[in-house]
């Protein structure tokens, strides 16, 4: 692939005020913390952000402890109406440092700044708005009598979505009147550690929310924490099953979001421009970083070459680069780590024997970067058509019949997502009906919406994020 150099676009970067180093947010102050520090690098470019604080086992002892704190003198006693005000003035202020929060995002992440700005920023100030106004209406929920909150809750989020998964974690959590100690992703500190700066504008009373950074053995030491009552945990299948294991037995309430391996089926009636469009947006978006990704399609075979064609002619279009240019469409990958396994998955690809194409496009010389892959003929048995990639490659197969595609969409360890384009409304209904998935898009993918539950069946996971169901997670009843 060649290569081009690039300067990223210097006056989006002057929006944010980076710091040269960070420490932990505990009790509504940031502290240096006891253990050492690690680097968060720009994956777009390698540059060196920010030295952040890797959270010490004594550390997150301290941070569970202002937690419980806050959560017994004044969070757990607070009218839902006070709570509520709170998250909505969280929410303003996300709003109002929309610009900031997509700026850091997208150099940390290194998603296109279209996304981080359009979608990242945007919903995560939805999901505060969301959950501000079922503070003060538990009772009618449909929770069963009398909802109460778990107490403290251990949270650790992956660097996909960094703002956004903190505003799924959080925001229910505050609502339902829980405490939380959170830890962002090793990769993605930093948008995190600004949100803790929203926390003080926002007079949020100190320990209702802590930020722990650090790699797994500080998510580890989190969610094992004694005086911790509730784990909610969003990564991947294997991280989810050892925090299962280590919770067995204990007192803690869990819920796991975990990895996925969607099926984007297209019937032979389909829109079809639209349904490349969804193609395109199901895999490419977010690099591919993305749980619910449409990371296989499924094309009815009368109708596959045509697809295929189009697809092909469309990704030509893609453009790949600086993540900090409104331009563009597809950008790093988050780090060498994830690049090293997309590149390794790929490979296997081709040796078991599909056909691998990539459109013609100059990837930066400095950065990590995959350019947008799709393998056609690929068999079920296929790595991968089994195993999550979590990058821009798509697996193509084909079927003949709705039972088929059904059979083929169900056949991976995973359940969480699934589209499906058709003009007949029965045809999709049935279709749903069969799928093994948490939710199902109709002639759409990749919508999200935070009155809307979220999550998966079998590897993908149990508990639900969003909406109503949402909250269930983080409240207790009749005890
Ligand atoms: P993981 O490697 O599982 O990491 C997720 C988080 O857990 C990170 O903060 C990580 O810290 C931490 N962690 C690692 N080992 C741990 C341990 N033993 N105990 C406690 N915490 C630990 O996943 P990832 O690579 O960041 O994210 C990608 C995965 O997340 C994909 O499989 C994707 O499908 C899934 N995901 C699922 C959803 C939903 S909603 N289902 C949404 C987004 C992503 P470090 O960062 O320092 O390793």
């Amino acid at each position: 692939m060649p290569t081009f150099d690039y300067a990223p676009a210097p006056e989006s970067r002057s929006v944010v005020d980076l710091s040269p180093s960070y420490g932990l947010f505990i009790n509504g102050e940031f502290t240096e913390g006891t253990g050492s520090t690690f680097k968060t690098v720009s994956p777009a470019t390698e540059e060196v952000l920010a030295e952040v604080t890797e959270a010490s086992a004594a550390d997150v002892d301290a941070a569970v402890a202002a937690a419980r704190a806050a959560y017994t003198r004044v969070w757990s006693r607070m009218s839902g109406t006070d709570r509520g005000k709170y998250l909505y003035r969280i929410a303003r202020i996300l709003q109002e440092r929309a610009r900031e929060f997509a700026v850091l995002e997208t150099l940390d992440n290194g998603k296109p700044i279209r996304e981080s700005r359009d979608v990242d920023v945007p919903l995560a100030a939805a999901h505060f708005f969301y959950h501000a106004g079922w503070a003060d209406k538990l009772d009618f929920a449909g929770l069963g009598t009398d909802p109460r909150p778990h107490g403290v809750v251990g949270q650790v989020i992956p660097w996909n979505f960094p703002l956004l998964m903190l505003a799924w974690k959080i925001a229910p959590a505050l609502a339902t009147g829980n405490t939380v100690v959170l830890k962002p992703a090793e990769t993605t500190p930093l948008s995190a550690l600004l949100f803790a700066e929203v926390c003080q504008q926002a007079d949020l009373p100190p320990g209702v929310v802590n930020i722990v950074t650090g790699a797994g053995a500080t998510g580890q030491a989190l969610v094992e924490h004694g005086d911790v009552d509730k784990v909610a945990f969003t990564g991947s299948t294997g991280v989810g099953k050892a925090i299962a294991r280590s919770i067995a037995g204990t007192r803690k309430k869990a819920t796991l979001e975990l990895g996925g391996k969607a099926a984007n089926i297209v019937y032979d009636d389909a829109p079809v421009d639209q349904a490349v469009e969804g193609i395109v947006n199901g895999i490419f978006f977010n690099q591919g970083h993305v749980c619910c990704a449409g990371s296989r399609l499924l094309v009815q075979e009368s109708i596959a070459e045509e697809v295929e064609a189009r697809l092909k002619r469309r990704l030509e279009t893609l453009r790949v680069g600086d993540p900090l240019d409104k331009n563009t469409d597809v950008g790093a990958i988050n780090s060498r780590e994830q690049l090293d396994r997309i590149t390794e998955l790929a490979a296997a690809g081709e040796a078991e024997g599909a056909e691998r194409w990539s459109p013609q496009c100059e990837l930066p010389s400095k950065g990590f970067w995959f350019a947008p892959t799709v393998f056609t003929g690929v068999s079920q048995t296929h790595r991968i058509a089994q195993e999550e990639i979590f990058g821009p490659v798509l697996s193509v197969l084909t079927f003949r019949t709705p039972a088929e595609a059904v059979a083929k969409a169900n056949n991976t360890p995973y359940g969480l997502s699934a589209g499906v384009w058709s003009e007949k409304g029965s045809l999709i209904l049935w279709t749903a009906d069969r799928l093994r998935a948490g939710v199902v898009w109709a002639n759409t993918f990749n919508k999200f919406d935070p009155t809307s539950p979220f999550g998966g069946y079998k590897e993908s996971g149990y508990g639900r994020e969003g909406g109503r169901h949402g909250l269930e997670a983080y409240v207790r009843t009749g005890a």
